[in-house]
């Protein structure tokens, strides 16, 4: 099977140049960066290194643009800025090449870190952990408990992609992503990940807002059912 690996930045520079040299480009027949606007260089670190920009594209529709221009049978969706780690890749292709649809990068089973591990509140985490209880009591009928619906960090089947008709408008199109691949009785698998923490730039997902806009989209998934 061939693989698409989409890259994800807005302004991201400092955590490109050490991370991207770790990602093995062997694994992929392409990578494509969608980038929400970079103006620190990160634009110019793709074409020195032959990578296909899509400029100007907000996050949610990194999402919509990878399910109609990837190439590959396999889309891993990874942003370089410290929180995830390439090694991870040739295991999440591997998982899917076994039979699974959608393989997410968990930070919350046995063997895994999340990035706010080391800190005292742990605010995140526990929403994070919140969203994804309420997402397993009312999609999940598969008798696998799944541990983290939020992280961006996955491999997908590119037609299973194209079936879930993603249309969140921001931060809460991973979860749209984990709900609607339930609803599709897609087969979701998981892998431990350690998180690791942003290396420079700044951190766009601000934390109310988003929880905010998960909550809107968990009620509109319970409200929609399996119209979409
Ligand atoms: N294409 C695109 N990428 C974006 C946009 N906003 C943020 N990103 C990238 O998406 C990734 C996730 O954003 P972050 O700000 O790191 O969110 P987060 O991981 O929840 O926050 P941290 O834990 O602080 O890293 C990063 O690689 C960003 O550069 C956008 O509008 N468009
Ligand atoms: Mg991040």
């Amino acid at each position: 099977m061939t693989a698409t690996l989409i890259i994800l930045t807005k302004n991201e520079i400092e955590g490109l140049k050490q991370i991207f040299p770790k990602i093995d480009r062997t694994l992929f027949m392409e990578l494509i960066a969608c980038d929400g606007g970079s103006g620190d260089g990160t634009l110019e670190f793709y074409k020195e290194h032959g990578v296909q920009i899509q400029p100007e594209v907000k996050y949610g529709d990194v999402f919509r643009a990878a399910a109609q221009i990837a190439k590959g049978e396999i889309i891993i969706f990874f942003r370089p800025d410290g929180n995830e780690d390439p090694r991870d890749l040739p295991k999440l292709i591997q998982y899917i090449k076994d039979g699974a649809d959608h393989v997410i990068a968990s930070r919350f089973m046995m063997g895994s870190r999340n990035e706010e591990d080391d800190s005292i509140l742990k605010i995140r985490a526990w929403a994070n952990r919140m969203f994804t209880l309420l997402a397993n009591i009312f999609f999940n009928r598969t008798g696998i408990y799944i541990t983290d619906t939020i992280n961006g960090y996955r491999a997908v089947r590119a037609d299973k992609l194209r079936e879930m008709k993603l249309d969140a408008p921001g931060f809460s199109i991973e979860y749209q992503m984990t709900i609607r691949s339930l609803k599709l009785g897609h087969k979701i698998r998981e892998i431990p990940t350690i998180e690791g923490n942003r290396i420079g730039g700044r951190v766009k997902a601000s934390s109310i807002p988003v929880g905010m806009e998960m909550l809107r989209r968990l009620i509109t998934e319970i409200a929609i059912g399996k119209n979409f």
